[in-house]
């Protein structure tokens, strides 16, 4: 398997931990994308990649899989190690929906915020930019943390007791807040104790 992405970017990052995860970097190769040169936008990367996104994942049969969800259920299933998307309907079910309020409401707000309220990836990559939305969307990451921590305040994991595919994407969106210098509150000690933990983690700490 191919993972054509750039190193340090959230996305990105969120597919690089589920492999680690799984033991499993060194079974992949990596293909630089020069994002900051725009070749995610050009033609010949969206017949590969219509998102015009990193990361994505070229199978040895030749398929494309973008967007980290269905790159990491891929990695999950393709390679040994404990799951990362559960075990039973439940599991799955309950990972899935934390998943998916941990990437909407934490990785795509501080996406929004990023892009629309900061400069963001500069002006030749970022040609819309709407301020009123971006702030908008840094109030939904710091409800999102505030959800987040009410959920960690029961429960070690954000799906359960077992680390997960929600713990990677909430992860990565802290990564982005970290960078677009949007800060935990201070008193979601629930959050923090969970980040620290998990990054602490050998997947997350490189
Ligand atoms: N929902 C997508 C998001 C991917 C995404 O937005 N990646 C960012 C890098 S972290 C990107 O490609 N940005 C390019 C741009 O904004 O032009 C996924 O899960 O893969």
């Amino acid at each position: 398997m191919k993972i054509y992405d750039i190193e340090n970017f959230v996305n990105p990052a969120r597919v690089r931990i589920a492999l680690a995860e799984k033991n499993a970097t060194d079974k992949v190769e990596f293909i630089e994308v020069d994002v900051m040169n725009g070749e995610h936008r050009t033609e010949a990367y969206k017949a590969k990649n219509p998102d015009a996104t990193v990361p994505f994942a070229e199978l040895e049969c030749g398929t494309y899989i973008s967007q980290c969800n269905a790159i990491i259920e891929y990695i999950d299933g393709e390679f040994k190690g404990p799951s990362l998307i559960g075990n039973t309907a439940k599991q799955r079910a309950i990972t899935q929906m934390m998943n998916i309020r941990a990437e909407a409401g934490l990785v795509d707000a501080i996406g929004a915020y990023f892009h629309h309220a900061t400069p963001g990836l500069g002006p030749h990559l970022e040609t819309y930019q709407n301020e009123d939305w971006g702030l908008k969307k840094k109030e939904t990451a710091q409800d999102t943390m505030r959800y987040l921590d009410s959920v960690l305040a029961n429960s070690d994991y954000l799906a359960g007791e077992e680390f997960s595919m929600a713990d990677i994407t909430a992860f990565a969106g802290l990564i982005f807040a970290d960078f677009a210098k949007v800060d935990i509150p201070k008193e979601l000690t629930h959050l923090s104790s969970w980040h620290q933990r998990v990054a602490s983690r050998p997947s997350c700490a490189g």
